[in-house]
């Protein structure tokens, strides 16, 4: 079918006028809103207001301008029904063929400092979300355009179809239309349900909506029996892993994801150039240097058994030493992952043809909610954006830890914050040298963290040591100083605080509490 009129009725006037010409240009009576009909006149185009059309002026402020039946009834009405044209024609309602239309700003309004609950409410748009849902029910007959970034493919269509647009792509419209009023009512639930008495916005809506768009379907999920897909947040944080564009490799997997968030939130907290790998969701490795090249070296050290296999991600551009080194190693990863990668690099790396790479912005902003589901339920945070400086620091004991322990200190304890709770993390010279992550006792997990450096041939002896969370009992620093360590970082706030720094006095460790634990379950 032909589209003969269209209504247009646009906050965001991107692309509108290119739209509307077009449109113009193929036939299409136009109708508008005020606004947008000033637009499109003073761009020289014919267009009839809705005033005019309805016989109504806008009224109230605008609070009604397309509430009527000449537009309802003109977008509603089958037409595959003859009573339907029947009733439209003696009421003389001509059919309108295509909305286009977005909505007030009720998101962009409420995120202003200082909004009244007044601006908000009157940016909360009722006659545009009717529209839009007007056609799209009516998709059967009516072409619903919501998305500036649809105007162009949609002409080429009609240009390319004697005017018309196809069955499938008015339904695709419809499903993207109800889409966008969707998450438009959601966004004003989640904020007026997050108003308190005095109507000041808290963290935690009464109700919470989510909307996310499909990414891809996954293989399979954290196993092969299980189906899985990828959602992306429609307002992704900057440099969250959901950002990543995949140069080459295989198809991501579940795990492949869930494992390149950890490596890439904790490579992220690091100024210096940094290296994590994750495997099984905790760092095995993790370093710190004055190159990445270093870092990797480093990082790799720590468990080169567990590396295998793992995910690496780097906090800077990789070059092609980097590249060279792994491969010398016969280092083999699941998913690299890095802000840039030199051409060199690329190149090298196009050989690893199943590799996947993936480049992620560097951008250190933190998600608003952390969700984790439950039977029935969902729990949400706000996200741990505690990141240890030294001027967090409180020197417990009687020794007190060197510049160079500091670093350390500081190191390791960013990288606990990543490593499965119990987490234990030895580290010296800007590394990792074992990590015990994971254990329901902290000193099991201190016993694995120093049978890993072992392993590793890694000396403890002189090390620092971190822990996420306090000691309950001296039992942990008994453990960790007959390991070799010389200093620990660990929040404190343990009934038994005193007898822990009594035992670290008496092992002549210097500790440091940071105040602040990070439990990750
Ligand atoms: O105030 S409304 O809820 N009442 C209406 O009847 C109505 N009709 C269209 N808002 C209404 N609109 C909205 O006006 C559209 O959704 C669009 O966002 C905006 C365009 O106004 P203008 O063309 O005057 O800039």
């Amino acid at each position: 079918m032909k589209i003969r009129q269209a209504l247009i009725s646009l906050s965001d006037k991107r692309g509108a006028l290119d739209f509307a010409r077009g449109l113009a240009a193929q036939g299409v009576a136009l109708l508008s809103t005020g606004g947008t009909a000033k637009l499109l006149r003073d761009a020289g185009l014919a267009v009839t207001e809705i005033g005019d059309y309805t016989g109504f002026p806008e009224m109230l402020d605008g609070r009604v301008k397309t509430l009527h039946p000449k537009v309802h009834g003109g977008i509603l009405a089958r037409r595959d029904l003859p009573e339907h044209l029947a009733t439209i024609a003696a009421h003389d309602i001509p059919q309108i063929d295509l909305v286009c239309v977005n909505l007030y700003p009720f998101r962009e309004t409420i995120a202003k400092p200082g909004v009244t609950l007044d601006e908000a409410i009157e940016n909360i748009d009722i006659g545009g979300p009717a529209m839009v849902r007007s056609a799209a029910k009516n998709h059967a007959a009516v072409a619903i355009v919501t998305d500036p970034e649809d105007y162009a493919s949609l002409l080429a269509e009609m240009a390319a179809n004697d005017g018309a647009l196809s069955d499938a792509t008015r339904f695709n419209l419809a499903k993207k239309a109800f889409t966008h009023t969707a998450r438009y009512d959601s966004a004003i639930a989640n904020w007026l349900t997050s108003l308190d008495d005095a109507n000041v916005p808290q963290t935690f809506p009464k109700a919470l909506q989510f909307a996310f768009d499909r990414v891809e379907t996954l293989r399979y999920g954290e196993n092969p029996h299980q189906q899985a897909a990828f959602y992306r947040d429609p307002q992704p944080v900057e440099g969250g892993i959901a950002s990543y564009v995949q140069l080459q490799g295989k198809e991501l997997s579940y795990n492949n994801i869930a494992d390149a968030d950890a490596a890439w939130e904790c490579v992220k907290t690091f100024g210096a150039p940094a290296c994590v790998i994750v495997k099984h969701a905790n760092p095995c490795g993790a370093a710190i240097d004055g190159k990445l090249l270093g870092a990797y070296e480093k990082a790799f050290k720590t468990d080169s058994t567990s590396a295998f296999g793992g995910i690496i991600a780097f906090n800077g551009t990789v070059d092609v030493d980097v590249v060279a080194a792994m491969s010398e190693r016969k280092h083999f990863v699941e998913v690299l992952i890095a802000p840039a990668f030199t051409p060199a690099a690329k190149e090298l790396l196009a050989a690893k043809q199943n590799l996947r790479v993936l480049e992620v912005p560097l951008a250190r902003a933190l998600q608003a909610f952390e969700l984790k589901r439950v039977g029935g339920g969902l729990l949400v945070q706000t996200p741990d954006a505690f990141n240890v400086q030294a001027s967090d620091l409180r020197v417990v004991t009687k020794k007190a830890p060197t510049d160079a322990q500091i670093e350390d200190l500081l190191f390791a304890y960013r990288v606990a914050k990543f490593v499965k709770s119990n987490a234990i993390v030895f580290c010296g010279g800007g590394m990792t040298l074992g990590v015990g992550a994971g254990q329901m006792s902290r000193v099991d997990s201190t016993k694995i963290a120093s049978i890993k450096a072992q392993h590793a041939c890694l000396e403890l002896q002189g090390s620092v040591v971190a822990s996420d969370a306090f000691f309950p009992f001296r039992d942990g620093v008994d453990v960790l100083a007959a390991a070799g360590a010389a200093a620990v970082i660990q929040p404190g706030g343990s009934m038994r605080d005193e007898e822990v720094i009594a035992a670290a006095d008496e092992h002549g460790l210097a500790m440091v509490l940071t105040g602040a634990r990070h439990f990750r379950h």
